[in-house]
């Protein structure tokens, strides 16, 4: 197997760098460079019709798209450690809170990264589309009410689903690593998510590279498009 693979903060295919890590799992990369747009020629959208990654290439030469997947199929050849649960109700709440994470955090971060930030409106353009920027500064505070309400819920337990570590953190945790990135953060006063995200941000699987990414242009960026 093969993982296509882009850098961080890239949240999608870190998800599955993480998980490969937390379960000790080393399968070989191929950078795709999304700033040179390789994700959208066609021999990359033959293993991927749209056009994204994470990709995993599996050895008769079929693939896997969709992080979590992608992840879900790994688990099952190697189980330990579970990061999808063990106990029925334990798998069923860590997909429950995979997809309030999705659905609920990941999705107004995407909505002001595609519709209110710099870096995404020459691209959007560029593909005959473009920013609604009141729709994007909107989902700040959609996102913002987001991290107020997880940190509510997860006030009293050390991780998003329950007691143990599991994918859902991993998607949590992407998602505010690419929000810090481009200058979208958690509300400072999301005490016990700010905590549960330095523990999570402590482990060893979680090391994020940002040295090709220009972060401090980037949440400048925002910033001043929000003005
Ligand atoms: N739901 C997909 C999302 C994949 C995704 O959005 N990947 C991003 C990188 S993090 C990408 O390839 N974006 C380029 C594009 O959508 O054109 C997954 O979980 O794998």
């Amino acid at each position: 197997v093969k993982l296509y693979n882009a850098d961080d903060p890239a949240p999608n295919p870190r998800r599955v760098r993480i998980f490969l890590k937390e379960k000790g799992l080393e399968i070989p990369f191929v950078p795709v460079s999304l700033a040179a747009r390789e994700h959208k020629r066609p021999e990359f959208l033959a293993r991927n019709s749209l056009g994204q990654v994470p990709v995993l290439e599996l050895d008769d030469g079929s693939t896997l798209t969709e992080s979590v997947s992608i992840c879900r199929y790994l688990e099952e050849l190697q189980p330990e450690p579970a990061l999808f649960g063990v106990a029925a109700a334990e798998r069923a709440r860590i997909d429950m809170w995979l997809r309030r994470v999705e659905m609920r955090v990941m999705q107004p971060l995407g909505m002001v990264w595609v519709h209110a930030h710099p870096f995404t409106a020459a691209y959007l353009e560029s593909q005959g589309h473009r920013q609604f920027k009141d729709f994007g500064e909107s989902n700040l505070g959609v996102f913002a009410e987001a991290c107020s309400w997880l940190d509510g819920e997860i006030s009293g337990r050390p991780f998003i689903a329950g007691d143990r570590y599991s994918m859902a953190d991993i998607v949590a945790q992407t998602t505010f690593d690419l929000g810090g990135a481009v200058g979208v953060d958690m509300p400072e006063a999301c005490g016990h998510l700010r905590d549960w995200y330095a523990r999570v941000s402590a482990r060893p699987s979680a090391a994020l590279d940002l040295s090709r990414f220009p972060v401090a242009v980037a949440r400048e960026g925002l910033a001043k498009a929000l003005r």
